[in-house]
């Protein structure tokens, strides 16, 4: 019988720091994934190059399985495995590190681009309702801010995870003026909103934007009000399968987020479900700003052709 590849403790660290949300927002999480995968490479005693690419793809399998909805994570471990070439372990093991590096360096590159584009949308004196905790979403306040742009926040808290404690966080320390409200009264606050900016774990073909539960009734909410709704994703996370029909994967995370059990307990016999995404369909989104310019939902399966082509395969599967 072959031995199982022998996997870095790293990798197995990422993956469970990402199940486990200690890793989360889909940019952190591809970035941690390649990272990890080149960790996987630097440190690989394989004596054959059989063996090194056995073991990339079981690292990328582990990594792959941690959670389903942002793309961002199998684009990125498809990016480093395609980018893995050579007849021998040497060979190989420096062309993953060359591909993880610029995989790395491409992804906060990416970032700031898309930033100073999004902050291209926001004026002097305007009001930004945020959601959840977006690194794309928060590139474009800091771009803002960094022109000496006046913005105020009203931050949901972003129920169950509170990741809008992390945004307050971070505009605070951007020297954004915050007000903290529930998720409940979004729809209240919104009238003194000029943008919902979000962010994005996946954008399909149709240019439906995938991303934390409460997305879509808050864009429903939005233009109802005529506030505009902009969606801050770099192109790593269009979905390419999407574009040969396939649906995004929604994560259905664990009961104890929303109830603890004693709670759960004193009410009685009780279904609970926590969906953690939900998808905004394109005619509620007025922009899906990019790294490579701002474009109207429905138009942004031109880029994903233009990035992806058909290709959707997955390099970390058993040849
Ligand atoms: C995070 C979330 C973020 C996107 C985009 O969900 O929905 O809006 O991942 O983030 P979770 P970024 O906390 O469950 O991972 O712009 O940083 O990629």
């Amino acid at each position: 019988m072959t031995e199982p590849p022998s996997l870095h403790p790293e990798v197995h660290e990422t993956a469970d720091r990402i199940a486990e949300m200690e890793v989360r927002g889909a940019a952190t999480i591809a970035d941690a994934a390649a990272a990890a995968l080149g960790t996987q490479a630097a440190d690989s005693d394989a004596e054959s190059a059989a063996v090194f690419r056995a073991e990339l793809r079981a690292a990328a399998r582990e990594l792959h399985e941690t959670r389903p909805t942002a793309v961002s994570l199998p684009n990125a471990l498809r990016y480093v495995l395609s980018g893995m070439e050579g007849d021998n372990v040497e060979e190989l093991r420096r062309s993953v590190e060359r591909t993880v590096a610029r995989f790395r360096s491409d992804l906060d590159e990416a970032q700031d681009r898309l930033g100073r584009i999004g902050a291209g949308r926001l004026s002097d004196g305007d009001v930004v309702m945020t959601h959840c905790h977006s690194t794309d979403a928060m590139a474009c306040i800091e771009a803002a801010v960094e022109d000496g742009t006046e913005l105020e926040a009203i931050v949901k808290e972003t129920r169950p995870r509170n990741q809008g404690h992390i945004t307050a966080r971070q505009l605070r320390e951007l020297g954004v003026p915050v007000t903290l409200v529930v998720d409940n009264a979004a729809h209240r606050f919104l009238d003194d909103a000029d943008h919902l900016l979000v962010g994005a774990d996946s954008i399909a073909a149709d240019g439906s934007v995938v991303n934390k539960i409460g997305t879509a009734g808050l864009a429903v909410s939005a233009r109802d009000r005529g506030v505009e709704v902009m969606v801050a994703a770099q192109s790593i996370k269009l979905h390419p399968k999407t574009l040969t029909g396939a649906a995004v994967e929604i994560e259905q995370r664990d009961d104890s987020e929303v109830i603890d059990e004693k709670t759960r307990a004193d009410i009685g016999d009780i279904e609970v479900a926590n969906p953690a995404f939900d998808v905004t369909p394109p005619r509620h989104v007025d922009a899906i700003v990019t790294e490579r310019g701002q474009f109207p939902p429905e138009s942004v399966v031109v880029l994903m052709r233009e990035l992806f082509g058909e290709s959707v395969d997955e390099p970390w599967q058993e040849p």
